[in-house]
């Protein structure tokens, strides 16, 4: 049934929620869908194409894409995202584009973002700590949003951060990170299609724990170079300084690129445990640029990976 409630969308085909539910929850939750449809005819979608980006593997449920979380500003514990980034406020939003850039300012997000083409990308995403999940994000290209900006001659990097706001970020009271949250991709990086900056998530605008109004995804590099709620988009000459990177270089490197062959210096990254596979789930191998490869392989030509981690 979530088929005909969601024509549009390609997750839909695979039902992944359903396909976590016993037979009896499937005709019950049928029957709250049927009702709730007579009575909240508006439960706005976000429409969005599909992608010849996504992977055909089964997407996590929701529960597990907005419980499991890493989002310090709200504490580091995995459930810390979705106890408190309820208090955020995410509108109005505004982000400031500045550096080298022809069109500089402080935009609402509403404007800055109008007209980019939104798509669901279904995308594996891996985190540094050997966890990962399968995920259907909402967005649309970062190299839209830098064309029609319009990325000036010199520009290298391009620099992202949150929000600062420690009255509504608790997490932000503790002072072992140096706020806000910062991260930062090379320029062809960055314009790579299959860097996007999401706005939702199974077909609804973000949730709070998972970024909400708008965050990065880089598929094929671990999950902290994904930035959160980002309020500032700055294109640079040189390479920018990066939170976990300034945290702790020798563990986190700015490229971040999903490597088995290069381990974390406290633990293996050959292999994954993916959250959503149930308790008797074995660890899966991790593949190279998360499996993006044939994608991204080529931007790295020359590049030492154990060097450049
Ligand atoms: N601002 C901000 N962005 C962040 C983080 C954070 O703590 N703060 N954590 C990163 C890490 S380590 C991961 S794995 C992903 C988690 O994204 P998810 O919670 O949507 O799965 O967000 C990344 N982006
Ligand atoms: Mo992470």
């Amino acid at each position: 049934m979530p088929k005909a409630f969601k024509p549009d969308l390609r997750w839909s085909d695979v039902t992944p929620r359903a396909a976590f539910l016993n037979r009896r929850q499937i005709i019950a939750a049928g029957a709250a869908l049927a009702a709730g449809a007579l009575a909240r005819p508006a439960l706005a979608k976000i429409e969005a194409a599909p992608s010849k980006f996504s992977t055909d593997e089964a997407p996590d449920t929701l529960e597990t894409i907005t419980g499991y979380n890493n989002y310090y500003e709200f504490g580091t514990g995995k459930g810390d995202p979705a106890a408190y980034a309820g208090s955020l406020t995410t509108d109005p939003w505004s982000v400031k584009v500045d550096g080298l850039v022809d069109r500089p300012g402080s935009y609402d997000l509403a404007d800055l973002i109008k007209g980019q083409p939104l798509e669901e990308r279904i995308y594996r995403f891996r985190c540094v700590e050997a966890w990962s999940m399968v995920i259907p994000w909402i967005g649309f290209e970062l190299a839209g949003l830098l064309n029609t900006i319009g990325v000036q001659p010199g520009a290298k990097y391009v620099a992202f951060e949150t929000l600062l706001r420690p009255a509504e970020m608790p997490g932000q009271s503790s002072g072992w990170i140096d706020w806000p949250y910062r991260e930062g991709l090379r320029l062809d990086e960055a314009m790579n299609p299959l860097t996007i900056l999401a706005t939702g998530l199974y077909g609804d605008p973000m949730p709070k724990q998972n970024g909400a109004p708008i965050r990065l995804v880089v598929p094929w590099k671990y999950g902290f170079k994904s930035i959160k709620s980002i309020v500032r988009i700055s294109l640079v000459a040189e390479m920018p300084q990066t939170t976990w990177n300034m945290l702790q270089p020798s563990e986190y490197g700015f490229y971040a690129n999903v490597n088995p062959e290069v381990d974390h210096p406290r633990w293996s990254q050959a292999s994954e445990r993916r959250v959503g596979g149930g308790l008797f789930a074995g660890r899966v191998d991790t593949v190279k640029f998360n499996g993006y490869g044939d994608q991204v392989a080529s931007l790295y030509a020359g590049q030492d990976l154990a060097k450049d981690y």
